[in-house]
This record gives structure tokens, sequence and C-alpha cells, in this order.
């Protein structure tokens, strides 16, 4: 839940990205942790609980300082699922108390199934959490755009963003920083209207 007090001007809020294994999480994170701009200090470490193979175990998780719109000090605090179908649980936990998400699809053709069935798992996982995704800001980002054989960005809107109510989208080459901001600043935006302009209202 976000936390935020009016008194010492400060939010915290909670961000999971969430998708399918190797979709490029982590990259997003790695990405975020280089290249962000911010005080001295005022970025945490990355920690990440990897396997041997360098894969995500159990979760990401990179803390952020910004002076955000209003004279807020707001901390963002970034998390990665295990994509691997096997760690529902740990999705489970990790999702607890989440204020936003960025769901990162694969825009390779052989991944919309699992894209799909990911997208799914996350909304049965909130229901798990009492949680209604139409209730929780989130933002889709389709990377891995400079791979070849990419499925149009229109069929994946089709597949992914097809509800009532259409949220951001945003296309990214993560390994190469590209789109990587643009999601974060998305979410981020959407989070303080949510929590800064309807708290003092
Ligand atoms: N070509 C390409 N590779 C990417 C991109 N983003 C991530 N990767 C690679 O995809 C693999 C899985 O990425 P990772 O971030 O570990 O995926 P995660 O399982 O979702 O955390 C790694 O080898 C990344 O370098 C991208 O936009 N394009
Ligand atoms: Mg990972």
């Amino acid at each position: 839940m976000a936390i935020i007090n009016q008194a010492t001007k400060e939010l915290q809020v909670k961000i999971v990205y969430y998708g399918p294994a190797m979709c490029g999480k982590t990259t997003n994170l790695v990405q975020v942790h280089d290249h962000v701009q911010t005080a001295q200090g005022n970025k945490g470490k990355l920690v990440s609980l990897a396997t041997s193979s360098d894969r995500t175990l159990f979760f990401d998780f990179l803390p952020i300082e910004a002076m955000a719109i209003k004279g807020f000090k707001t901390k963002f605090q970034l998390y990665t699922v295990p994509g691997q179908v096997i760690y529902n649980t740990t999705r489970q936990l990790v999702l607890r108390g989440v204020d936003g998400i960025v769901f990162v699809a694969d825009s390779q053709y052989g991944k919309m199934a699992e894209n799909v069935e990911s997208f799914a798992n996350l909304e049965e996982n909130l229901k798990t959490l009492k949680l209604n995704l139409a209730d929780i800001p989130y933002v889709l980002q389709y990377n891995k755009r400079d791979l070849p054989e990419v499925a149009p960005v229109e069929y994946m809107e089709f597949l992914l963003n097809n509800r009532d109510v259409q949220v951001p989208s945003f296309t990214s080459s993560a390994h190469k920083c590209e789109g990587v901001f643009e999601t974060l600043n998305m979410i981020t935006r959407m989070l303080l209207h949510k929590y800064v302009n309807q708290g003092a209202a």
C-alpha cells in the first residue's frame, strides 16, 4: 500500500514489473539503476536474488528516491517477479501491497501465448489478494522490439489492451534502455496523480 505522509510530504509507492519469464523485467530495473538521475545517495542498491544461471529466483528490488511534483519526496520501490510458471507463490508474495504495475510483454511472435497466460495469471493472483486489476494503475510495455520476429503492436494491443478502459502502452528495447524511462515515468505519473492529487483534495 502507498504510504503517504502529508505532514512530512513523503510518499512511498510499490511498483511491480510483471510478465513471462525472460521478457526483460530484470533488464528494466538494471537500466533504471544504471541511468536514473537522482541526487547522490538517493539511489538504492539493486538487490537481485538470482540463480547461478542468472535468472531471477525470488525477485529484484530497487529503491529510488526522487523529488516529484508538489515538493513531495517520493520513494519508489521497484520489484520484479520471477516469470517461471513454478514460482507462483513468490509472485503472490511480491504482489502484496502493490500500488502500480508494469506488465512487460515479450514482442517475439512465439511468445504471445506466454504473454497472455502471464497476464491472466496476474489477474488471478490479484484476485487471491482480493485486488482487482481495474482498480490498480498499470501500463503495458512491449519489449524486445529490436528483434526481427516481432508481432505488430496492434496485435499485442488486441491481445493485452482490449478492455473497456485502455491503458498506456510503450514499445521498448530494454537492454538498450529504449522505452524504459518512458514506461517508468508514465506509471509514476499515474501513481502521483492517484495518491498526491486525490490525497490532497
Ligand atoms: N534483444 C533483446 N534482448 C533483451 C531485451 N530486453 C531484455 N533482453 C534480454 O533477454 C534476456 C532476459 O532478460 P531478463 O531481464 O533477465 O528477463 P526477466 O526474466 O523478465 O527478468 C536477457 O538476456 C536480456 O539481456 C530487448 O529489448 N531486446
Ligand atoms: Mg528476472
